[in-house]
């Protein structure tokens, strides 16, 4: 078999196997420092973005009152949320890559050499678990496949701290060794002279790459096919893609998944209300109504956590119109209520600055046509810089605070 081949020329020339780590440079075969250096490098930085990222995430979705999401810039979401997924996906084949390289280390004997060693040895289970566990998360997570049994966001937010912990004290603990191999160069001979191995040190790096490169050619074009519209046709591996869907676009969450079809064919149940504490003058309206107000347009991205992303002329009313209506104040937050009942994005709320943003609207439209059912018809919410789970669908009142 190729691997076996591969690991004996790599086995061949191991260094003794009670050498601690980071001692003697074992400089033959995959298994060698340098490779595990320049593999660890780009896992490190997928990593280190994936985790700003999807603190940014967080912070969306979970905001906290002293720092406040921006309106602008408006398509902010869609590219941290594009690049997290993008990194993450990227840095699978690097992680299995750096798995092959290290591995001889692993089951290295004796177990243990020193007190160092031991914490050294100890720190790989959060980082490999970790890491392990969170592309794998990660991606059953863009499948909606949840074939765990806890929550996907929680769990996958409390291990990226594991992780990015368990990173930098790995990054600390290896530097030296880390500067060294580098330092020294690429060996003369990128295969050991003598040894038939299937891949060079070079190749072998090369293939982690370009297999990093396939996937991020077979899937980016969730998010960037619409500028990029040759990443579509390459866009083969992702669930969702631009152009698919009603009215040329994905739904997540169909309204038959979400209990509201009836809305398809009979509004004469609804009724579109503003109230709350910080609306002085309630208001009910029905949907014609809310039809014959002032609409405005604007160009904005529906930027789903998942990572696809795409943008759309939407029409429809200003919540900040709304607002003003109800006479409530400058400092106002609005929580978005759906027709929908269970299901754990059927509200979303709007801080100040996204309650009065221009851009921030009830669309009646999407590119001139009536939304279509599962878009959110007749009235959903659109907002800048906004994960396309706070986009709330099938609006029926808003909440003033
Ligand atoms: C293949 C790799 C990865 C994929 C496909 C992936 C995918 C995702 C997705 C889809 C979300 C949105 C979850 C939601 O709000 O419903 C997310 C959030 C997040 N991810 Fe990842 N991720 C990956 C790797 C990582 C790594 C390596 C880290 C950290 C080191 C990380 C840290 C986070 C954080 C902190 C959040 C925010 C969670 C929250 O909102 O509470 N992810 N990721
Ligand atoms: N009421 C309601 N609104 C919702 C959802 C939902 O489940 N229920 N899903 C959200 C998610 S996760 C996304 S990505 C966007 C997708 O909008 P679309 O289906 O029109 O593309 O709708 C959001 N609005
Ligand atoms: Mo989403």
């Amino acid at each position: 078999m190729w691997y076996r081949r591969i690991d004996a020329a790599a086995r061949r020339r191991l260094p003794s196997p009670d050498a601690p780590l980071g001692a003697p440079p074992a400089r033959s075969g995959l298994h060698d420092e340098r490779v595990a250096a320049i593999l660890g490098i780009g896992l490190g930085v997928c990593f280190i973005v994936c985790f700003l990222t999807g603190m940014y995430s967080h912070l969306e979705q979970h905001p906290e009152s002293w720092l406040p999401i921006p309106t602008v810039p408006a398509g902010l979401y869609r590219v941290t949320q594009g690049v997290h997924v993008a990194t993450g996906i990227a840095s699978i084949p690097l992680l299995f890559a750096k798995l092959w390289t290290v591995w001889p280390r692993f089951v290295a004997w004796p177990v243990v050499t020193s007190a160092a060693h031991a914490v050294e040895r100890i720190s790989l289970v959060p980082l490999v678990g970790g890491a392990l566990f969170q592309v794998i998360t990660g991606v059953s997570n863009l499948f909606h496949w949840y074939w765990f049994p806890f929550f996907f966001t929680t769990t996958h937010y409390d291990t990226a701290f594991v992780v990015i912990g368990a990173l930098l004290a790995h990054l600390l603990a290896k530097w030296t060794v880390t500067r060294t191999a580098l330092r020294r160069g690429a060996p003369k001979l990128s295969r050991p002279a003598g040894e038939p191995g299937l891949l060079t040190r070079r190749g072998f790096l090369w293939t982690a790459g370009a297999a990093s490169a396939v996937l991020t050619v077979g899937t980016v074009g969730e998010t960037l096919g619409q500028p990029i519209p040759a990443l579509q046709a390459t866009d083969l591996l992702s669930p969702r893609r631009p152009g698919t869907g009603p009215q040329g676009f994905p739904v997540n969450n169909p309204a038959s998944e979400a209990g509201v079809t009836h809305l398809a064919h009979d509004l004469s149940g609804y009724l579109f209300r503003v109230e709350g504490p910080g609306a002085p003058r309630p208001l009910m309206m029905t949907i014609d109504e809310v039809r014959a107000l002032p609409r405005h347009r604007t160009d904005l991205p529906i930027s789903c956590v998942e990572g696809w992303s795409v943008s759309r002329l939407w029409e429809g009313v200003r919540v900040a119109d709304v607002l003003a209506m109800v006479g409530a104040g400058p400092h106002a937050t609005v929580t978005v209520e759906s027709v929908e009942q269970r299901g754990p994005y059927n509200l979303s709320t709007l801080n100040a600055a996204q309650a009065h943003a221009d851009d921030t609207l009830l669309a009646l439209l999407v590119n001139g046509e009536e939304l279509a059912i599962d878009h959110g018809y007749p009235l959903r919410l659109i907002a800048p810089d906004r994960p396309g789970v706070l986009q709330t669908k099938w609006v029926q009142r808003l909440v003033v605070t």
